[in-house]
């Protein structure tokens, strides 16, 4: 059976930080640092800290603010992380809380109810708990029969995720499936490390995809899907319960988000251009039948270069749509982020494609025809 992309939903949380109030605290940090360890910094035995800046983050990035689940707690300069309350058992996960909301909004835009769901996948970087799975908790909060698994291919969760839907669809498994990724990302950021303290932010997005004889909004066909991995150690994270029982036990900050930015910035574009380029060509497109490109949200230079390389000219804000300004790195929401938020507009035929990359190295495409 043919898959159809019926419906999305977002979920973000209500606080956001400028990079402005991001910079005060960390360089307060900095300052504070470098006073306490003053002795020691001009004994050449501890370096100082450098000051961020707003600038840098901008011009590097392109990111101006990001949503995080606890304003305060981040910009607490004594803590430096989101502070998050311990739920009884018996309470629905802060994950599975961010994701059901996002769900939510794509039953609803879709018309659907839990009984015309056959599935859920939860698919996000990182996952709160591995058992129960947080998709069987989504299932279980909107009252879906049937079934629910986790997956996890960090920036490129989203799509994946949408892949294993697709596929499930296709088999015949499932007539409608519900992908959630919801990416609670600022509890795995380092805030007192200058060179990633900016990067990421907090959502959750959700894509429903059904075979196309249910009776529902047109919505849009897919024309091809794609999945590549490459092992790369240059996006890491070491953190999992293995930790526990390490001897000695790993430093805090050995479990949080490290990246070589730049070695990510020039492997990862070619990679994707080429995998964009591949695709198209198998389906006999040129970049010119596409009408906007939904590309992950890391980096505003990298989709300005991928953008740029694919469609080999200068192009529209409209064709590659940018949201990191406003949310950052939201990790494997970016691209379906973009997709939710920007896919107005076309006419039946016209087509698009949704492309994810980051950690792994992973990237994903998949190739849309509005119905
Ligand atoms: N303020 C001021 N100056 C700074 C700062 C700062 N905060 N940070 C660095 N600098 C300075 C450096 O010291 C350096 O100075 P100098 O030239 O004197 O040595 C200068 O600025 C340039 O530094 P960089 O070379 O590091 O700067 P870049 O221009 O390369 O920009 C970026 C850094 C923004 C990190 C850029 O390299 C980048 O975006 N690369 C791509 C990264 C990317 O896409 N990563 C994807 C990771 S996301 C992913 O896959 C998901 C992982 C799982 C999610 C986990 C959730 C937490």
């Amino acid at each position: 059976m043919n898959p159809v992309i019926r419906s999305t939903g977002l979920w973000h949380p209500d606080e956001s930080v400028s990079n402005d109030e991001l910079v005060a605290c960390f360089n307060a940090y900095v300052e504070q640092f470098n006073a306490e360890h003053a002795d020691a910094i001009s004994r050449g035995t501890v370096e100082p800290l450098n000051p961020s800046s707003t600038a840098f983050i901008e011009k590097a990035s392109g990111i101006k603010s990001r949503y995080t689940i606890d304003k305060k707690g981040v910009l607490d300069v004594n803590r430096m992380r989101p502070r998050i309350a311990p739920r009884p058992d018996d309470a629905i996960s802060l994950m599975a809380e961010a994701g059901l909301a996002a769900a939510k909004q794509a039953l609803a835009s879709a018309g659907r109810d839990a009984n015309d769901v056959d599935a859920v996948i939860c698919s996000a970087t990182s996952m709160q708990r591995t058992y129960p799975c947080i998709a069987i908790e989504i299932q279980d909060a909107l009252g879906i029969e049937g079934y629910g698994y986790d997956m996890s291919v960090a920036c490129s969760s989203g799509t994946f995720g949408m892949i294993s839907a697709i596929n499930m669809i296709k088999t015949g498994m499932a007539k409608s499936v519900l992908v959630v990724t919801p990416e609670i990302t600022t509890p795995q950021l380092n805030f007192r490390d200058r060179d990633s303290h900016f990067i990421f932010g907090d959502v959750a997005v959700a894509v429903l995809i059904e075979a196309e004889d249910v009776a529902g909004p047109a919505g849009w066909s897919i024309l091809s899907t794609r999945m590549m991995t490459k092992y790369s150690n240059n996006i890491r994270s070491n953190f999992g319960f293995l930790n526990a029982s390490e001897e000695p036990e790993p430093a805090f900050e050995d479990r949080y988000f490290v990246q070589e930015g730049r070695k990510v910035f020039k492997e990862v574009c070619p990679m994707v251009i080429e995998l964009i380029q591949t695709e198209l060509g198998k389906l006999s497109l040129t970049p010119d039948h596409l009408k906007r490109m939904w590309l992950h949200q890391a980096n505003i230079n990298m989709n300005q270069m991928i953008a740029r390389k694919v469609f080999d000219r200068e192009f529209e804000d409209h064709e590659a749509p940018v949201v990191l300004d406003e949310y950052a790195n939201i990790a494997g929401a970016g691209s379906l982020v973009a997709f939710h938020l920007n896919n107005e507009g076309f006419a039946a035929g016209e087509k698009g494609l949704i492309c994810s990359f980051g950690a792994g190295y992973s990237a994903g495409a998949i190739v849309l025809e509005k119905r």
